[in-house]
């Protein structure tokens, strides 16, 4: 096999070049060509310099995460970065694209770094529960500083060329497209300057203020994780007087620690998780898609306009359809109202405002939807609304136009032979608020033809959302799979639990909210017949005192003027209520019985969803799982929980309470198989 690392003499500047497409993993045959072109400089008088850049779109962007857990082969990533650093002859990087994690550790290890002005530099580990583990946390905070490291490597977002530049962790910045030839001259340029700049020469000065307020900005975005407390104490080692090589002896320590741990293994999961979920399987990937140059969103309410945004924001044209002049007005509005909001806080410009309203075509008439590529209908959720609604778009909507449905639960199939073209419909279905959240469930109906799933999956990317393929089933996968949750949480109510007992159980295990607070958040009376005088649970009850969560200061809990919440002893009266009139026996409940039957639900639902092929594979439950409603990443997601607790525990947590298990968790539990 012919090593991804070339060589190539420029007079007395050696150049080594990586082609390791696609994006310069630094896997071990690179490690190896880089180990082989040092030696080659090393031992050439006639070279005084060396450059090391990579071909294709980026500068190495971390090490190969395809080898964790897998027998390292040498030379190790450490090796290769002390190689460098300890060369009698300059050494420059030339940075273009995303020079991450050991990508960036190679480019501390060099001399001199210089990069082209789009380039980002970055030590993203944390968000694989991991920590630069080749140098980053000691070098950093001797070139850039305690503060800028600390960001980097426990918040791990990549910075830019020229904050770079600033924090010395780049010496030059070269021509956008001329990157090769101003690397060489640079090299050139230093060539016989000494003494050579190593950054583990230099000291770190410690900044307890900085980390002390580090840690109280982030304390919250921490919360549960391991990974952030790792790096900022290998940080902080950088600091504390200790040499280079004992701070490095720290830094391995830890980076093995997390490693080993299962929450590394979690994150990282994930990270192939959301890359493999925009993949359909037995689909060509080089597939034709249609090409979708102007969008129709029917309905400008919550979900209309969060919808329109996406595609607002990505450059595409909407037109946006309401029946009364009115709603149309406030939809777009509100449209105008959040994009404002985003130049505010400077998130945009205004100028990207002026674009993104320029590109909202608002009306009444349906008829204005004819040369749309891809129709969604974001109207009342009702069959019978979405049926006619469907009918007409077809007898409106050019042939080849994809026509989706942003339906949370309804079946696409009865949606789609309400036209004459069931191969052009879908599912789209946008988590609110649809402009904020990633996750998008793309329903594929059983006639939907390959090309339009495929146009659709492609589409989310352009409108920066993780897709998953779902099939047609009541609430697809996420809300399927809620569905078992809220039930049993309502239950418990009922057996004696508490509504903030059951949320702390949820909040601890790392979600973001529990049932309750989630259902007060959204709206205690979604779904609710509006009927208040037809009492049939606790959920009744509170909506026919108008408790219907935080938008009425009253739902599951009280809520102050901030929306602070609190324990309602109006809501604890309801549900006692209840309870004594349905005679269950009140007692005392467990947390570990809320996660059996609130939890293990979820995870035998998933596992009904994949015998029946509702998902490709157990990774996009978890996808829709981490996206949809903020599961804990460094959990994994329900599928991958499930497998590092173990089927057989859970499949005894569901038998104790009695629940039917699916066949394919009990078979895992039998065969000591797992989901992934
Ligand atoms: N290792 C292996 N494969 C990788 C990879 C990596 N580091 N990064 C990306 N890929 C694969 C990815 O799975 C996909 O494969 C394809 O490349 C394109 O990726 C010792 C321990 C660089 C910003 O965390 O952030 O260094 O699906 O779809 O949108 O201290 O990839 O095509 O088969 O994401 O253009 C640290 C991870 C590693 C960076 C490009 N580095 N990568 O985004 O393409 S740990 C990272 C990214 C480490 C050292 C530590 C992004 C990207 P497939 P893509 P993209």
């Amino acid at each position: 096999m012919t090593s991804p690392i070339t060589t190539e003499r420029h007079g007395d500047v050696l150049v080594i070049i990586s082609n390791n497409p696609p994006v310069n993993a630094l896997g071990a045959a690179v490690r190896q060509g880089l180990e082989a072109g040092l030696k080659e400089a090393a031992a050439d008088e006639a070279i005084k310099a060396v450059v090391i850049r990579c071909d294709g779109k980026t500068f190495f962007a971390g090490a190969d995460i395809t080898e964790f857990g897998r027998p390292m082969q040498e030379p190790g990533l450490p090796t290769v970065i002390d190689m460098i650093e300890s060369s009698e002859k300059p050494v420059i990087a030339a940075i273009h694209g995303t020079a991450l994690g050991g990508g960036c550790e190679v480019t501390l290890g060099c001399h001199y770094r210089i990069a082209v002005p789009s380039a980002k530099i970055g030590t993203p580990e944390v968000k694989l529960g991991l920590l630069p583990g080749a140098g980053g946390t000691q070098r950093i905070p001797r070139v850039a500083g305690v503060a800028l490291a600390l960001e980097m490597t426990a918040k791990g977002d990549p910075i830019s060329a020229a904050r770079a530049m600033t924090a010395g962790l780049i010496d030059r910045l070269a021509g956008e497209n001329s990157l090769a030839a101003d690397a060489i001259a640079f090299a050139r340029e230093v060539a016989s300057v000494r003494p050579l700049p190593r950054a583990s020469e230099k000291t770190a000065e410690a900044d307890p203020e900085a980390v002390a307020a580090f840690k109280k900005e982030n304390a919250k975005r921490f919360r549960g994780f391991d990974a952030p407390a790792a790096n900022i104490a290998c940080v902080e080692k950088a600091t504390d007087g200790s040499t280079f090589a004992e701070g490095i002896a720290f830094e391995r320590q830890e980076f093995m620690k997390l490693m080993m741990g299962v929450q590394s293994a979690a994150q990282r999961h994930l990270f192939f998780a959301e890359r493999q979920a925009a993949k359909i399987d037995g689909i060509d990937p080089a597939i034709a898609l249609r090409p979708i140059k102007k969008v129709g969103v029917i309905g400008a309410g919550t979900m209309g306009g969060g919808i329109s945004m996406n595609f607002l924001s990505a450059g595409i044209p909407v037109t946006i359809v309401e029946m009364q002049q009115e709603a149309l007005d406030r939809g777009t509005g509100v449209i105008r109202k959040n994009y404002e909001a985003s130049a505010a806080k400077g998130r945009l410009k205004p100028e990207q405002v002026a674009l993104a309203m320029g590109a909202l075509t608002p009306t009444l008439n349906l008829e204005d939807l004819a040369d749309c590529d891809l129709v969604i209908e974001a109207v009342y959720e009702s069959m019978d609304v979405k049926k006619e609604l469907f009918g007409k778009l077809d007898k409106i909507v050019k042939q080849g136009a994809i026509l989706a449905s942003n339906t949370s639960y309804l079946n696409i199939d009865e949606i789609a032979a309400s036209t004459s073209r069931p191969q052009d419909v879908l599912g789209m279905h946008f988590f609110s608020p649809a402009n904020v959240m990633k996750l998008l469930e793309v329903v594929r109906g059983a006639k939907t033809a390959d090309d339009v799933l495929a146009t659709v999956m492609a589409l989310a990317k352009t409108i920066k959302k993780v897709a998953v393929v779902s099939g047609v089933c009541h609430g697809f996968i996420g809300n399927r799979m809620l569905m078992p949750r809220q039930v049993e949480a309502n239950k418990l109510l009922m057996e004696g639990a508490t509504p903030e007992q059951i949320d702390r159980v949820h909040v601890e295990f790392g979600m973001p909210m529990g049932p309750f607070q989630m259902s007060d958040l959204a709206g205690v009376d979604i779904g609710w017949h509006r009927d208040e005088t037809r009492i049939e649970s606790i959920r009744d009850a509170l909506c026919a005192e108008g408790r219907w969560g935080q938008k009425k200061s009253a739902g599951f809990y009280d809520y102050d003027e901030k929306r602070n919440p609190s324990p309602s002893p109006r809501v604890a009266e309801i549900i006692e209520d209840f309870r004594s009139r349905s005679n269950l026996p009140r007692r005392e409940i467990t947390d570990e019985e809320i996660i059996e039957r609130t939890l293990y639900t979820m995870v035998n639902e998933g596992a009904l969803i994949l015998e029946e092929k509702m998902a490709q594979r157990a990774s996009d439950i978890d996808v829709v799982w981490i996206y949809g409603y903020g599961w804990p990443v460094y959990r994994g997601g329900p599928m991958f929980w499930a497998d590092t607790e173990g089927a057989k525990k859970i499949v005894a947590g569901l038998e104790k309470h009695g629940f039917k298990v699916a066949e394919l968790l009990k078979s895992n539990a039998e065969s000591g198989g797992r989901f992934k």
